[in-house]
């Protein structure tokens, strides 16, 4: 037979296109026996399996005809409208999208050519890392903790340079957690009105807080002071169901048309289906489902960070999570993250490591945690045996 150097024969952008640490990940750790912290997978016991499946039925039988011919590509009118409500945005400033995943590929691919300057945090997340990506952008990074991007450098940067766009997650950053205060978010968007820059604001987690209530999004924020410049990505996957790829986009109708026009070429339209049964379930009792959402992820946090002050040992440092789905890690002294996830594999136990959530390098001392998926009982036993890896590594035989 033939053989192909498929190599040779793909285009330039297919080099520039990399499997994603998490995936690469989640197929070695789906083996029996590891407890996975790696992927931010929502917890299965919230997923309205007995409600989808009869609304599923009821949609089917009552409007198949809508659900299973091909929609609109701006998403099924009933949920858009939803949507904007919740928003308080109009409907022509919705797109529905599969998976916020999606949004964060059209953005690249509208926004973004070879060199163009692009901003985000370090670390960031590493699915906008790799789709943006493909599109050869130039990334420019400021660091970012516990308060959110380092406004001094961030503001430095902006000096120098004109990005196509700046990419923050300001509410429960994956992976580091962080929240960017009130303040913060105010003094960002006077910089960024006064250049009339484009923001990106994804806010996958607005509703995993523990605290407080949700601070107000960037997005309102630029609203309330009458500028137009900030794209709003948020997601049904943390609140309802991951596997039905149900996200949405809310900007400038020009914005969102360019978006759509870019969606049209990639895959017509959100499956119709889901976008319906996503619709059901959430026009009733919405409020109280998240309430029991936030309530399990805060049991799930606190069972994780007992667990670290009891197994971890000196010198690592990580951070107590206000909201979402992470705990972000430090290891002392350069310790290699990678290292660690080998003897934490022998130990069947699994994370991320940091350094692919950095676009320009850096982070290789440190992890991610995900406490969203197993149950406390489980979370305890895999950071006991995360702290024997570590104190595997910290003292080779
Ligand atoms: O809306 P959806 O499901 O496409 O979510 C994508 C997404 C977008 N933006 C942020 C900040 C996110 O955290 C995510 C989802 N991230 C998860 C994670 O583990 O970082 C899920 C990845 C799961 C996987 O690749 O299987």
């Amino acid at each position: 037979m033939k053989t192909l150097d498929w190599t040779t024969l793909f285009g330039e952008r297919a080099g520039r296109i990399q499997a994603s640490t998490i995936r690469e990940l989640l197929k070695l750790t789906q083996r029996p026996g590891v407890l996975s912290f790696a992927g931010g997978l929502p917890a299965p016991e919230l997923f309205p399996k007995e409600e989808a499946a009869q609304k599923a039925a009821e949609i089917l039988r009552e409007k198949g005809e809508v659900a299973l011919q091909y929609g609109p590509t701006e998403g099924y009118l009933p949920l858009r409208a939803w949507v904007a409500e919740w928003l308080g945005v109009k409907v022509e400033e919705v797109l529905i999208t599969t998976g916020s995943q999606q949004a964060l590929d059209l953005l690249g691919k509208v926004f973004l050519d070879e060199g163009s300057p692009v901003l985000l945090e370090a670390p960031s997340y590493m699915g906008a890392i790799q789709a943006f990506r493909a599109y050869g952008p130039r990334f420019l990074t400021v660091p970012a903790g516990e308060e959110g991007p380092d406004l001094e450098v961030l503001e430095e940067t902006l000096r120098r340079e004109r990005p196509r766009f700046l990419y923050l997650i300001p509410s429960f950053q994956n992976p580091s957690g962080g929240l960017m205060p009130l303040a913060a978010r105010k003094r960002l968007l006077e910089v960024v009105m006064a250049q009339g820059l484009v923001v990106v604001e994804d806010d996958a987690y607005r509703e995993l807080y523990f605290g407080e209530a949700r601070l107000p999004s960037l997005f309102e924020l630029a609203r309330e002071a009458g500028y137009p410049g900030v794209i709003y990505l948020s997601s049904f996957s943390k609140v309802l169901a991951p596997g039905l790829r149900v996200a949405f986009v809310a900007a400038h109708p020009e914005a969102i048309l360019k978006l759509t026009q870019a969606k049209q070429g990639v895959d017509l339209h959100t499956p119709v289906l889901n976008q319906i049964l996503v619709h059901e379930l959430v026009k009733e009792g919405f409020a109280e489902r998240l309430e029991r959402i936030r309530a399990t992820y805060k049991a799930k946090a606190m069972a994780m960070l007992e667990a670290l002050a009891r197994e971890m040992p000196e010198g690592v440092r990580y951070t107590r999570p206000k909201g979402g789905m992470f705990v972000w890690m430090e290891l002392p002294n350069g310790l290699s993250a990678e290292a660690l996830f080998q003897r934490a594999i022998a130990e069947e136990v699994a994370f991320v490591p940091g350094a692919p959530f950095f676009a320009n390098g850096g982070g290789e001392n440190t992890l991610r945690l995900s406490y969203a998926t197993l149950d406390p009982g489980r979370i305890a036993e895999g950071m006991r045996r995360l702290g024997r890896a570590l104190k595997g590594l910290l003292a080779p035989a």
